[in-house]
């Protein structure tokens, strides 16, 4: 059937972003735990791209940066997988980034950034994640680039080598919302404010919930004729939720939260791409994190308790 949604899965087996080595195991527990069964059994159209495999070593143009590890390695990750993210977007099949670290973010957004921009779409990025990664080599602490993401695609200094000479869509701070925030540097948290970049920190979830702050993300996407990619870090989640993280974080949000977050968003109609990064099976408990975060993925592509009309206090998909 032609006419079902095509949803691409594509592994990208890295590790060499965080400080703790398992999270190439990434894309084979996501699978295991059933990722293309559930969208299957959604009625889309799953084709598996298969895991990327390690690119080597970028020639080093530059000096790199002393502060970030695997820099010359990292770099040779994006810049393929930048292009095959690139490449699927406008495929017109909606990409799922299977992670791996996430430094991984820096290629699957800049590649459908790209995508986005030639369609004259602004892209937003809605960065679900306890940690802000928005981290230069100027700011980090530990050198690790899955902690400077979300800073390089805002288009921060110090990281612009990364992509060499290679096409670059520029994000912008404005268009990168930070969500479940709840561990930042010092630098990171300056730096954060100076480019006034939206952020939805655990307090303002207690205060204000989690279905107020998604509905003005999806608004504010929706004012623009947006699209939607989201970065979702299982880290976002609660430990007790989610153990099989290298970075746990107390505090984190509950499965009900999550689960709430990913319904609205399906029903926004905005999303056209996503990243699971950041599980590390071997530090997980009898797949438990694999399985949620599965889970969580069912709800975004529709997945529902009863089949229900969108509640009039929702926001409503645009077709
Ligand atoms: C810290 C750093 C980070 C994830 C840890 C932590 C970054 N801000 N991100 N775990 N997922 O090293 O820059
Ligand atoms: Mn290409
Ligand atoms: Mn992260
Ligand atoms: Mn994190």
């Amino acid at each position: 059937n032609t006419s079902k949604s095509r949803i691409a899965l594509l592994g990208i087996p890295i590790e060499i972003g965080a400080s703790q080595a398992g999270t190439l195991m990434g894309p084979a527990a996501l699978r295991t735990a059933g990722i293309g069964r559930i969208l299957d059994q959604l009625g889309f159209r799953v084709e598996d791209h298969g895991d990327m495999t390690a690119p080597g070593i970028a020639p080093a143009e530059a000096p790199a940066p002393s502060n970030a590890r695997f820099y010359d390695e990292i770099k040779a990750w994006i810049r393929a997988l930048s292009d095959r993210s690139f490449d699927l977007a406008r495929s017109g099949a909606v990409p799922i980034f299977l992670g791996g670290d996430h430094s991984l973010s820096m290629g699957s957004v800049n590649g459908v950034a790209r995508h986005w921009q030639q369609q004259g779409r602004p892209l937003f990025v809605l960065w679900l994640d306890a940690h802000a990664d928005y981290n230069t080599p100027d700011t980090t602490i530990t050198g690790n680039m899955h902690g400077m993401s979300a800073a390089f695609l805002a288009g921060e200094p110090g990281l612009d080598g990364l992509l060499g000479g290679g096409p670059r869509a520029s994000v912008g701070p404005d268009r990168i919302e930070l969500f479940g925030v709840r561990s930042i540097d010092p630098l990171e948290k300056k730096l954060v404010a100076e480019r006034r970049v939206a952020i939805a920190d655990m307090r303002a979830i207690d205060e204000f919930g989690v279905g107020v702050l998604i509905r003005k993300v999806i608004e504010r996407v929706r004012a623009q004729n947006g699209v939607l990619h989201v970065s979702f870090d299982v880290d976002f989640l609660d430990p007790a939720v989610a153990p099989g993280v290298g970075t746990t974080v107390p505090g984190g949000a509950t499965y009900r939260e999550a689960h709430l977050i990913m319904e609205l968003l399906h029903d926004s109609g905005l999303v056209r791409s996503v990243d699971i990064v950041e599980l590390n099976p071997f530090l997980d408990e009898r797949g438990r994190t694999a399985r949620v975060a599965v889970e969580l993925i069912g709800s975004l592509f529709g997945l529902q308790i009863t089949d229900r009309p969108t509640p009039s206090n929702a926001v409503f998909p645009d077709n």
